[in-house]
């Protein structure tokens, strides 16, 4: 079900079509039509396509039966034409009627946000449980389109187009896709208890995992990759990453070494589109099992502010709620003058710190910001043990961090965060 990558001849060249529902332009952290028309056009990008023009319509409401108005259409028409556009890509998910009355108006390949997300995701997909995730997505996507959910087709009860052997070859479609549906579900199901029973065993270690969480392309590969040396692929491209990725992070510092566990994470977005939520949740909700967050920024976004509120709405939809964030504004190269740096904070996050993950900038301020964080949730305690109590002191030296340590006639003292 490649949009784009099946046939690497057949290039698309695409209008990206948006309707502006009026929201408050003071309002700077919300998305306004511009950016996200931007962030469509990456997304064509990262599919493959060309953008050859762009439509936008100031409207009250999306017209429930074709998306943007008739006069819109018209105009539509004319840049098609012009520009010898193979499709177009709506900046929201449309209903299936929508998509349907539009390619009959346009006489066009019509595409949607959600429809190149998954495309994008199909590409990209790596493992097996990746690739399955996708394809449940793609299905559900499509049997929502077969069955007629929500279409006026159904409704009317009858009529052209709702007879025929095409209802029967549908009902037949539909059978098959369901049945592969539930085989995936069930698949999925099976590889997130597998990952359960391996994090049950990552728990008894101990070791504080970190997840590394953020918008789209903003860096979160570059920054484990940095930090670990492990070799994730990290490009310019929305969503290169579809796997999550646990890397062992060690430093040290003068009362001895901390590991922490970092967990590389799946981008989000904006418009998420719900298929995808699901068939992903087990994938999305790997920052569920860290105990702190990490949250990338890209700080030289001009989207920043509308983007963190993406991520912490998401995290909120995901039930990933009450853990601690510490928040790394990343791309800091990028940014010029201590003004535009001024403005960088998080009211959500205990911390914050400027870097560059691509430049290695300000990297070594991250251990003390992670020991700042772990030291919260640990207390300071200060006695002296005995010398037959030595498994509880290897057992401080293994998970905490000893402060003071000096041997005395009746035993070890010891000065420690546990
Ligand atoms: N200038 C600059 N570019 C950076 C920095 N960190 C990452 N990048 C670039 O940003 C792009 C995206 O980086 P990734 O590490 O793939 O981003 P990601 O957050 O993992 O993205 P997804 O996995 O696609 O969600 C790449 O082209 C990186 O080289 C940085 O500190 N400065
Ligand atoms: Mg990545």
């Amino acid at each position: 079900m490649h949009m784009f990558h099946e046939n690497k001849e057949e290039k698309e060249y695409v209008i990206l079509v948006a309707v502006d529902c009026a929201n408050d332009k003071n309002d700077y952290t919300v998305y306004d039509v511009d950016s996200s028309l931007d962030e469509l056009a990456e997304l064509a990008d990262t599919a493959g396509a060309e953008v050859v023009g762009r439509v936008i319509q100031r409207l009250q409401h999306f017209n429930p039966t074709t998306y943007i108005g008739s006069g819109k259409i018209d105009e539509l028409k004319t840049m098609i034409y012009a520009t010898g556009a193979t499709g177009i890509i709506t900046d929201d998910e449309l209903s299936p009627s929508q998509m349907h009355n539009l390619s009959q108006a346009l006489d066009i390949k019509v595409m949607d946000r959600t429809m190149l997300i998954l495309d994008i995701f199909a590409a990209h997909a790596r493992s097996a449980e990746g690739k399955m995730q996708v394809e449940l997505a793609q299905l559900e996507y499509r049997l929502s389109r077969l069955t007629g959910k929500g279409t006026s087709m159904s409704r009317l009860g009858g009529g052209i187009g709702t007879r025929g052997p095409g209802e029967k070859k549908l009902e037949q479609d539909r059978r098959v896709i369901r049945k592969r549906v539930s085989q995936l579900k069930h698949e999925i199901k099976e590889m997130s208890a597998h990952r359960d029973i391996t994090r049950a065993g990552r728990e008894k270690g101990r070791i504080p995992v970190f997840a590394i969480v953020g918008y789209t392309n903003v860096g979160k590969s570059t920054l484990l990759n940095a930090l670990t040396g492990a070799e994730i692929l990290a490009e310019d491209k929305l969503f290169a990453t579809l796997d999550t990725t646990t890397r062992v992070f060690e430093y040290s510092r003068t009362t001895g070494k901390q590991k922490i566990l970092l967990t590389d994470t799946v981008g989000f977005i904006r418009k998420l589109p719900h298929n995808l939520i699901d068939a992903f949740r087990s994938t999305l909700e790997e920052a569920k099992y860290a105990d702190y967050i990490i949250h990338v920024v890209d700080a030289s976004s001009p989207d920043r502010l509308a983007e963190m509120k993406v991520v912490y709405n998401t995290l909120d939809e995901l039930g990933i709620t009450g853990k601690k964030v510490i928040t790394f504004f990343n791309k800091i190269d990028r940014i010029l003058g201590e003004d535009m740096r001024m403005g960088l904070f998080d009211i959500r996050a205990i911390d914050y710190i400027s870097i560059s993950a691509k430049n290695k900038q300000g990297l070594e301020k991250i251990p003390l910001t992670i020991d700042k964080l772990l030291r919260e949730d640990r207390k300071l305690i200060e006695r002296v043990f005995g010398y037959n109590e030595m498994s509880k002191v290897s057992e401080i030296k293994k998970n905490g961090e000893v402060i003071e340590e000096e041997y005395r006639d009746d035993g070890i003292y010891i000065k420690a965060y546990v």
